[in-house]
Order: structure tokens, then C-alpha cells, then sequence
């Protein structure tokens, strides 16, 4: 059995930084990753066109000055291999590997309330133990695999986008279905294009994509962004998304119909997500929201040439922003080619397949290789994957079968001294990421100095604290239009899943406002047990 202060479960971005932190604060910490390699999502999600589509000098750890300065970003939006070399430098320049156990996936935990520590069980690949447990899992790491009928006669490749392999794909000459057109399909399918034979998108329901418009940075605008970086980072730390565009100040309804089009134009023309976030009641009034929307759909008919093709790639189902923006290189453009097909799939339905084959009600398409972007069980997926049990053996999974719930999205009642990294109730997918995980590892880093330093072994949410926190995490989400759509945000795309919206929309500044106010409030919430009350 190996001990440990503490173990963390994943080295992804927010695995490698809690080992930097603990190793900071004189804990002993081991991280057990599954995969070979760091890097979590970026070191699985290694599909053709793969890249991040917050912006790289945003998207990058801002507590070290030295590796912010000593890394070079090359483009706008880093593609996948490039921010895998990120958190392979990172790894390699705070010397982490030496404690991160590669190729051991976590089965199983278990908190042992006498002794107050976790036991972790790997199948196989040892044991460990360690007082406090970190979950740095991540919100997009269980790919979710279709319930596609008849799949299994298909005789061609089957490929994930979320479990790409690690050799690439040669997609040559070859007739490809893809099925998925949330943000990976919408990376993936210009790329697929330009080297199948032919490709056929599978799509149910169509998103809306804002151009990315990426590009590589001329060495000027880099070394201004270097210069520049303690006050975008102050800007992102204050701002709703924890990004360094500027946001929310113009109203869609306040505006002339010429000032809204001239607005609309210009955020199209800067790209990317600041189309949702810079209008301030995009995402809590219907009316505004539709007038966005519109927009969006009158570019892809202006782009999309064949009239029925762009009629079925424009939403009419939910409101812009509801479903996760997806930010593109060319896609709605890709529909142009001559050897790319879309087939809605809710008019005409898959039906089955044969060894050659994916059938709709109403045609057969003969493909060589299927591609799946069909998403992930999002947010929980990964933590109900392990057999997590609490206080009196009771599993993760049943507290969650109404509804997943944590206190500050971070600690969850019945499992004493484990913490989650950008859990539900906290702004993690709402918000640029690795900032939602910076700040939690520094706040959980907070936390567990003060109970270093008042004696403390065991650390509690309140049963009340959770409720409320997941209340207010739930009533700000019904005053936005955020649970209109059948989106992961609320679990829709699992089936089975109890429907409950999971991120926190008020805003990553708003977030980290309450949260430093549980602190100074001595951990309000949280029960502290020092080891004799444990005991007794
Ligand atoms: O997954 P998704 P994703 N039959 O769930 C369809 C992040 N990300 O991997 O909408 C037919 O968005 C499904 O259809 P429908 C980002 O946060 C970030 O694309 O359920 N279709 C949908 O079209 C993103 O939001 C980057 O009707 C089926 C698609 O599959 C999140 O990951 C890059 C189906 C799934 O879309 C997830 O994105 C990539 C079925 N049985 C991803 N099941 C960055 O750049 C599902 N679909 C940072």
C-alpha cells in the first residue's frame, strides 16, 4: 500500500498544477493517470482538426510568470498537438513526473472514517493511501458512445473523436460517415473533408458555429501579449467567462436595428465566443436572443450554396448559446464541396447497419469508416465511472441519482476530505478553463494549509450548504435561457441522466467573489473536525 498526503485522480491541466500546489504546501501527493502521457483531454481528443477554441494566451496557466514568458504560442487557437507540447512542458519544467503514476487507472475509492483517509483501488495497479482525495478528473473526459442501432455488424472503423488513435487516421480515398455536429464534429468535419473521398454527416440537430478566424501570431503581437499579461490576466480574473475579451456592455434591445446588424457584423468579424458573450441580455431574454440567432442563420444561407443543405444546418430548436457554442475554421464552407453530404437524421432516421453500410429509413450509404463525435457524459461522468463511497459506504452515484450537487461545485456532502477540480455547481464549462482550475487549486491549496495549520484531519460540506449552494446554482440558471435546450450542460444527451443544469452561470468572477467570502467567513459550510472531535 503506498501512502501519501494526498492522491489526485487525473493529470490533466488541473492534475498537473494541484501536484505543483500540494508539492508547494510540503504535502507528499501522488497523481494516478490512466492514460501515458499528461495533458487529460488533449492527450486523448487527438481527432483531425482538434484545437482549443478559447483563445491560447488565454488558455494557459497564468501563475507562473517564467513559463509564461518561456512558451511560445504559434497560432490564435492552439491546435491539439500544440497544447499537448504545453502541458508536456509544464510537466517536464516543475520536474512532476516523478510523481504522476502513468497507466493506472482509478477503479475504485473508499473513505475510511476511523482512520480519516481515503483507500484507492486501481485494478490491478496497486493501492494507495492517502488523507485527502482529489478529484482532477475533468468535465469532457468520458467519451459517450451512441446507442446506434445494428452498430455492431459494421465491418469498417469505428473511431471516436474523444479516443483517437495515437498513429492518426489515413482517411484517403475513403467513403466516411460522421455522425455528431456539436464542437468536436465541427473541427473535425473540414478537416475529414479535404482528405476522404467523400464524406456524409449524420446530423440530428444542427448548432450554431461562429468563425474562428485563427491565424498564426506575428512575433510582434506576441511579444505585446507577454508584456501585456498581468493585466489580461487581472481583466480575465474579473470578468464573467475568465477571459481576456471584453464582454457584456452592449444591449441587443437597447440598440437601432443598424447599430445591432453593425454590432452583430463586427463580433462576427473578431470570431469566436465573444459573439455570446459581449451582448449582456443575449442569454436571458428571448427576444434579443432570437435577433443574434437570426444573424448567424443569414450567414450560413449566405455561405452554404445549395438552399436545402443550408436550411438544415440552420438551429430553429434552441437559443443561440444554450447548447455550447461551437467556433469553426470553414465549416459551414465545407458543405460547398463536391464530395460532402448532410443527412438529417431526424427526418430520416439511422435504422441500422450492415458490415459495409449505415441505413436510414429511407437510403443506404456505403461507408468504409464512421466517425463518432457524438460527445461526452459531461461534468460526472467520470467521477460516477469510479466506485467513489463516502461516510457509511455510500456510493457517489446514489447521492447523485437526483441530480449531481457539490458545495461550491468543489466538495460534496458525505465524502469527507474529497474535493472535485471544476465539479458541478462551478463555472468550469461556462468559463475559460484552465482560469476555473487555477482558481480552484489555489482556494483548495488555501484550505488545506489552514487545516494544517489548526490541526484539522477532516473537512465536511454542510448537507444544508450543498442544498443551498445547488439551489442558487439551479434558480440562476432558470432566470437565463440556458435550460431550454437539450444540452449536456443538463445532462440531456445521456439518456437516463436526471435532467439538472450543472455549471454556474452567474459568472467566473461572481464565483470567485463567493468563494473567497467562504473562506474569510472561516470556511463557512464546511465542517472542520480536528482529529480528537473526529474520534470522539
Ligand atoms: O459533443 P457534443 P462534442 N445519434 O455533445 C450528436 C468541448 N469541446 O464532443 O445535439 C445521432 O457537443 C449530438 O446530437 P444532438 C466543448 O465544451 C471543446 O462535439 O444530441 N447524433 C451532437 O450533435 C463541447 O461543447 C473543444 O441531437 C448523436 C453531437 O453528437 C464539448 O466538448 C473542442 C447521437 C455531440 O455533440 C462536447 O463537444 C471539442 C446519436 N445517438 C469539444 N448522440 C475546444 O475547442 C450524440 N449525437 C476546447
Amino acid at each position: 500500500m503506498v501512502e501519501r498526503d494526498a492522491v489526485v485522480v487525473g493529470a490533466g491541466f488541473a492534475g498537473l498544477y494541484m501536484l505543483h500546489k500540494l508539492r508547494g504546501l510540503g504535502l507528499t501527493c501522488l497523481v494516478l493517470e490512466a492514460g501515458s502521457g499528461v495533458g487529460g483531454t488533449w492527450f486523448w481528443n487527438r481527432y483531425p482538426g482538434a484545437r482549443c477554441d478559447v483563445e491560447s494566451f488565454s488558455y494557459s496557466y497564468s501563475f507562473s510568470e517564467e513559463i509564461e514568458q518561456e512558451w511560445n504560442w504559434s497560432h490564435r487557437y492552439a491546435m491539439q498537438p500544440e497544447i499537448l507540447a504545453y502541458a508536456n512542458f509544464v510537466a517536464d519544467r516543475l520536474d512532476l513526473r516523478r510523481d504522476i503514476s502513468f497507466g493506472t487507472r482509478v477503479t475504485a475509492a473508499q473513505y475510511d472514517e476511523h482512520q480519516q483517509h481515503w483507500l484507492v483501488d486501481t485494478g490491478g495497479e496497486g493501492s494507495f493511501r492517502a488523507r485527502f482525495l482529489i478529484m482532477a478528473t475533468g468535465c469532457l473526459s468520458v467519451p459517450k458512445a451512441p446507442d446506434l442501432p445494428g452498430l455492431a455488424h459494421f465491418r469498417g472503423d469505428v473511431l471516436h473523436t474523444a479516443d483517437w488513435p495515437r498513429e492518426g487516421y489515413d482517411f484517403a480515398g475513403k467513403h466516411v460517415g460522421l455522425i455528431g455536429t456539436g464542437s468536436s464534429g465541427v473541427q473535425a468535419i473540414p478537416i475529414i473533408a479535404r482528405q476522404a473521398g467523400h464524406l456524409t454527416v449524420f446530423q440530428r440537430t444542427p448548432n450554431f458555429s461562429i468563425p474562428a478566424w485563427n491565424a498564426r501570431l506575428p512575433e510582434s503581437q506576441r511579444r505585446q501579449m507577454k508584456k501585456d499579461y498581468r493585466t489580461l490576466r487581472t481583466r480575465a480574473r474579473n470578468s464573467y467567462a475568465g477571459d481576456f475579451a471584453d464582454e457584456y456592455y452592449l444591449s441587443i434591445l437597447e440598440m437601432t436595428p443598424e447599430e445591432r446588424e453593425k454590432a452583430f457584423e463586427e463580433r462576427w468579424r473578431e470570431g469566436g465566443f465573444n459573439y455570446q458573450y459581449a451582448f449582456r441580455d443575449l442569454m436571458d431574454n428571448s427576444a434579443a436572443n432570437e435577433l443574434a440567432a437570426d444573424f448567424v442563420r443569414r450567414k450560413i444561407r449566405a455561405i452554404v450554396r445549395d438552399e436545402a443543405t443550408a436550411e438544415k444546418l440552420c438551429p430553429l430548436d434552441h437559443p443561440i448559446g444554450t447548447k455550447r457554442l461551437c467556433v469553426d475554421s470553414e465549416y459551414y464552407e465545407t458543405y460547398n464541396l463536391p464530395n460532402v453530404a448532410l443527412v438529417d437524421i431526424k427526418s430520416d432516421p439511422i435504422t441500422g447497419f450492415s458490415v459495409d453500410a449505415l441505413e436510414t429509413r429511407s437510403t443506404r450509404y456505403p461507408l468504409d469508416t464512421l466517425v463518432l463525435a457524438t460527445g461526452f457524459d459531461a461534468m460526472t461522468g467520470a467521477l460516477t465511472a469510479i466506485d467513489i463511497r463516502g461516510r457509511n459506504r455510500i456510493s457517489l452515484k446514489d447521492s447523485w441519482r437526483d441530480g449531481a450537487g457539490a458545495y461550491l461545485g468543489l466538495a460534496v456532502t458525505g465524502f469527507p476530505n474529497m474535493f472535485v477540480i471544476t465539479g458541478p455547481g462551478s463555472p468550469s464549462v461556462l468559463a475559460n478553463v484552465i482560469l476555473a482550475i487555477e482558481q480552484h487549486v489555489e482556494w483548495l491549496g488555501e484550505l488545506l494549509q489552514y487545516a494544517m495549520v489548526h490541526g484539522i484531519s477532516e473537512i465536511e460540506a454542510y448537507a444544508a450548504a450543498q442544498e443551498s449552494w445547488m439551489e442558487d446554482v439551479r434558480d440562476s440558471a432558470d432566470r437565463t435561457l440556458y435550460p431550454q435546450a437539450n444540452s449536456w450542460y443538463v445532462g440531456a444527451n445521456v439518456p437516463g441522466k436526471p435532467r439538472v443544469f450543472m455549471p454556474y452561470v452567474n459568472g467566473f468572477q461572481v464565483y470567485e467573489a463567493a468563494c473567497r467570502e467562504v473562506a474569510s467567513a472561516g470556511y463557512r459550510g464546511f465542517r472542520l473536525a480536528r482529529a480528537t472531535e473526529v474520534a470522539a
